[in-house]
């Protein structure tokens, strides 16, 4: 029998779909008017729609590069286009949205003047990791919900410009060795395994709490000689053997890179630990963007009881100016976050 911190596994069986449990949150709202469970399930579709083309990707000749660049100057992948194009797609029609922005778009995305405009507005990175496609690595969609702000038929970039704690919902999406749907309205978070047989996300991981301090540091280490004294002294210190405590043995923290951020945070999210894409001498800033990759994960991460800094400050309260912005990003369980600044505060 296998188990985690979330608890004993569910069987699909079980039969919660990803659309009853949506529908039956939305039923105890007063008011609600369904457009939300109406936008996550256009979402979902986008996933079966990208997860089947992501599992055939070698077979259908879309392995590789379409010969762009995307806005951030990073060569574009035929599936990360595929991607993009099938989530706009999914879900510009609904009638839910104000406005899109997409990693793989410099400029937030209009909604069509022949569809309705609705109250909500997503953000989200359609195939993040992807420079792992063509070796089979664990892969993943991240999308963030907001409420609009502005007035007008339109939503504007000062819609998708909002602070991560104003998300409504987060989630993400991982294409691994098995497809799971993991979101969050920030009352407890939730996983879905896609039944390939069926086509349906059902609930596989309820209420995952991510453990007080793990046994897993994930970093590319390949980047040392830009880090910071203080971002050195920090991984030798998880490099040492833990204090014994009463009778136990001293541990040791694993080394954990996928490489990919949805899967190492997965990981980290399940088995606890911590993730860190920092600031170093080639990327000041890092080099996660901050609206669609840092906030939902910042989001979900303390909806299952962990943290997630920037190395100083809440990535849910750094307050966005710019759509691609970039952060340094220390994710993953609350006392590991906390060593981690504690390290980087030292002169
Ligand atoms: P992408 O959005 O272009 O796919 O890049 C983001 C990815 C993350 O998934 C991952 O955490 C990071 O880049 C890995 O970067 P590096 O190869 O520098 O370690
Ligand atoms: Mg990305």
């Amino acid at each position: 029998m296998i188990t985690h911190s979330w608890g004993p596994a569910t069987t699909l069986s079980a039969g919660t779909t990803l659309e009853r449990h949506i529908l039956e949150r939305q039923r105890q709202i007063p008011g609600a008017t369904g457009d939300f469970t109406g936008l996550f399930q256009q979402i979902a579709l986008a996933a079966k729609i990208i997860n089947s083309r992501v599992r055939q990707a070698g077979l259908a000749g879309i392995l590789g590069l379409t010969g762009a660049r995307n806005v951030q100057g990073e060569e574009v992948q035929k599936l990360d286009e595929f991607a993009n194009n099938v989530l706009v797609r999914s879900v510009e029609a609904g009638g839910h949205l104000c406005v899109m922005a997409s990693e793989e778009e410099e400029e937030p995305i209009r909604i069509p003047d022949h569809y309705p405009t609705g109250k909500y507005v997503l953000l989200f990175d359609p195939l993040d990791g992807s420079s792992n496609i063509d070796v089979d690595i664990s892969i993943g969609t991240i999308f963030s919900i907001h409420r609009r702000q502005t007035l007008g038929r339109h939503g504007t970039l000062a819609d998708c410009l909002q602070r991560g704690s104003s998300q409504v919902a987060a989630g993400y999406v991982i294409y691994g060795s098995s497809t799971v749907l993991v979101y969050s309205t920030g009352d407890g978070v939730h996983g879905f395994t896609l039944d390939p047989a069926v086509g349906e996300f059902f609930l596989s991981h309820e209420n995952i709490r991510i453990p007080a301090r793990g046994k897993s540091y994930s970093i590319n280490e390949g980047n040392t000689h830009l880090w910071s004294p203080q971002l050195r002294r920090w991984i030798e210190h998880v490099k040492m053997p833990r204090a014994a405590v009463e009778g136990a043995k001293a541990e040791t923290y694993s080394a954990r890179y996928v490489g990919s951020l949805v899967a190492d945070f997965h990981r980290t999210l399940l088995k606890g630990g911590v993730f860190a894409y920092p600031a170093d001498k080639k990327s000041p800033d890092g080099k996660l963007r901050l609206l669609y990759e840092a906030a939902p994960m910042a989001f979900i991460c303390e909806a299952a009881g962990g943290a997630a800094s920037n190395g100083s400050k809440r990535i849910l309260e750094i307050e966005p100016s710019r759509l691609h912005q970039r952060t340094p990003l220390y994710i993953g369980s609350r006392e590991d976050i906390a060593t981690a600044e504690r390290f980087l505060r030292e002169p």
